[in-house]
């Protein structure tokens, strides 16, 4: 093989955000080497992959099947033993996780920008996963961007296209590239972990869900499991087609954005289960007749009934939520008896508890639901366990729901969302609001009194590192809780954060409406932070 060194220069934009490094489309098309500097700078920052095994696939969008290319044809230069590719350069980001740890892979290239709109206007991104197939850990993220800052060169070959369409194997020089059926392996996971009988006996019996597949990539994963696998009626899964604009949606799970799914759902004899995943196949909104449940509802659910699914059986070894995430799931915890770890956004922080066995589920309250199968989150799955749930309880969606709420009480929850405001303007009203945090312990907000607030910091219990900055906090004496972050994974100006929440143990109050149980913290959240002056939006753009 001929390698060829191909001289460059850095760019100053390429520090990962949240989950990867994410920009518009014609960033990656557009400015030269955006893409090779990238995936150069993560192979300077990784030790020991010569002759090992590389996963690369994406979510389909936009741009997808160019960066397969060249990605592949940069590791054969980097000299990877062997580069798994997923058929038509799709993979979902949980399966990418499973074949990573299936095959023992060094790592993988995961081609998204997640639940942001495709198209060459649109987004466009790139993450790398660890041996664990978790997202890279901080520590590795930071060299990358390092790296990429005195980057002067990259590795390349000369080499046809590999033929995306079809299973089978070549090579590139002493790099064997394999081209993978995308669903089998992931399909093999789910059926391990759950009861699939029990739950094409539920089909059997006549229960109708409908799956939005938002036309992205876990369309055919939940046609091959749900309808072909587990006998749910065709049509069952909706927009299954994968499409490298998404069919000009927004694949983001959410009541908002999964407009069709929440027309059935809402409307007139809906089915009785409906549920969504996002642009690459992690997120899940689960919804009931007429009924939403909350991400961090759901995740207490699953906790809570886990031992009810053969995958969980033998119990939790502890569980684990994102900071801004309801304290629903700490209930359940203390209920159990086991630890409930608090991280910072970002799935990343999960893996190494995960990989220590201190925890066996996990979530965010942006929709992402996953345990240890795989180290990222897992939309079709959380979608699996609540069926396999609703198949042994025989009990709507809605009855589990408030079942579950009589018993560990509910932690009312919503989250505001004010998207591309500017960037500078809303750094200022964090900063402005760090600065007078400490004025605010012990003042009274009608007949609640204020706690503490800070800055949330955490220190990994297993390597003992540190994260800070990760959103500021006021927590209120009775449980209820104000948080304010700017979201790390916007291309373009910023996204408010505010997420509301209030505990309520009395059941005669848990039938409120959510907006209506939270208005004073609302209102008190935009006084406090003064979101309209320097926002200039006096209402949130997405509400969940
Ligand atoms: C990513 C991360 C999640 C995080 C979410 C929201 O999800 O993987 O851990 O909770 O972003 O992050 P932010 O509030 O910073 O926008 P995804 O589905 O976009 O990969």
């Amino acid at each position: 093989m001929d390698i060829k060194t191909i001289a460059t220069t850095p760019y100053d934009d390429q520090r990962p955000g949240t989950s990867g490094l994410r920009k518009k489309t014609r960033v990656f098309l557009e400015k030269p080497n955006y893409l090779e500097n990238f995936v150069q700078s993560t192979f300077d920052s990784l030790e020991g992959f010569k002759g090992k095994t590389l996963v690369v696939g994406g979510d389909g969008r936009y741009g997808n099947k160019r960066a397969i290319q060249t990605i592949v044809r940069m590791a054969a230069a980097n000299g990877f033993g062997r580069v798994l590719v997923g058929k038509y350069g799709l993979l979902s980001t949980p399966a990418a996780s499973c074949v990573i740890r299936k095959y023992q892979a060094f790592g993988g290239f995961i081609l998204s920008a997640s639940h942001n709109p495709a198209g060459i206007d649109e987004d466009f991104g790139i993450k790398y996963n660890a041996t664990n197939g978790g997202p890279a850990p901080e520590k590795i993220t930071e060299a990358i961007y390092q790296h990429s800052q005195r980057i002067e060169r990259y590795l390349t070959c000369e080499a046809e296209d590999i033929h995306l369409e079809k299973v089978g194997s070549t090579q590139i020089g002493d790099t064997e590239v394999v081209v993978i059926n995308p669903i089998s392996d992931y399909a093999e996971l789910m059926q391990k972990l759950f009861d699939f009988d029990a739950i094409r006996a539920l089909f059997q019996s006549g229960f109708r869900m409908c799956f939005d597949g938002m036309h992205a990539i876990t369309g055919p994963y939940a046609k091959a499991i749900l309808e072909k696998e587990l006998g749910a009626p065709q049509g069952t899964v909706i927009n299954h087609m994968p499409r490298p604009d998404f069919g000009g949606g927004h694949p983001d799970p959410n009541l908002t954005y999964a407009e069709k799914l929440v027309k059935i759902m809402f409307g007139p004899k809906p089915p009785e289960f409906g549920a969504a995943s996002d642009g690459d196949g992690d997120r899940n909104m689960i919804l009931g007749q007429h009924f939403f449940v909350t991400p961090s509802d759901s995740l207490a659910v699953l906790a809570a009934n886990a031992t009810r699914v053969p995958g969980y059986k033998d119990g939790l070894a502890g569980v684990a939520r994102s900071m801004p995430t309801s304290a629903a799931v700490d209930q359940v915890a203390k209920a159990l008896g086991i630890t409930c770890y608090e991280t910072p956004t970002g799935w990343k922080f999960f893996g190494n508890l995960m990989d220590a066995g201190k925890i066996t589920l996990c979530g965010e309250e942006s929709f992402g639901t996953g345990s240890d199968h795989v180290r990222e989150k897992d939309g079709l799955w959380a979608v699996l366990f609540w069926l396999n749930i609703l198949a042994v309880r025989k009990m709507s969606v809605e009855a589990i729901v408030q079942e579950h709420w009589q018993k560990y009480g509910r932690n009312i929850y919503t989250r505001h969302d004010f998207e591309g405001v500017d960037k500078a303007r809303a750094e200022d009203m964090m900063q402005n609001l760090r600065n007078r945090m400490h004025t605010l312990p012990d003042r009274a907000v009608g007949t609640l009194r204020i706690a503490y607030s800070d800055d949330f910091s955490y220190t990994d219990p297993v390597d003992g590192s540190k994260a800070t900055g990760q959103g500021i906090r006021i927590q209120f004496n009775d449980g209820s809780r104000i948080v304010f972050r700017l979201s790390g994974t916007g291309t373009e100006g910023a996204t408010l954060r505010v997420y509301i929440e209030r505990y309520e143990a009395d059941s005669t109050k848990h039938q409120t409406e959510t907006q209506t149980a939270l208005k004073d913290l609302i209102a008190f959240a935009h006084s406090i932070a003064e979101i309209e002056k320097y926002t200039g939006r006096s209402k949130p753009t997405v509400i969940t």
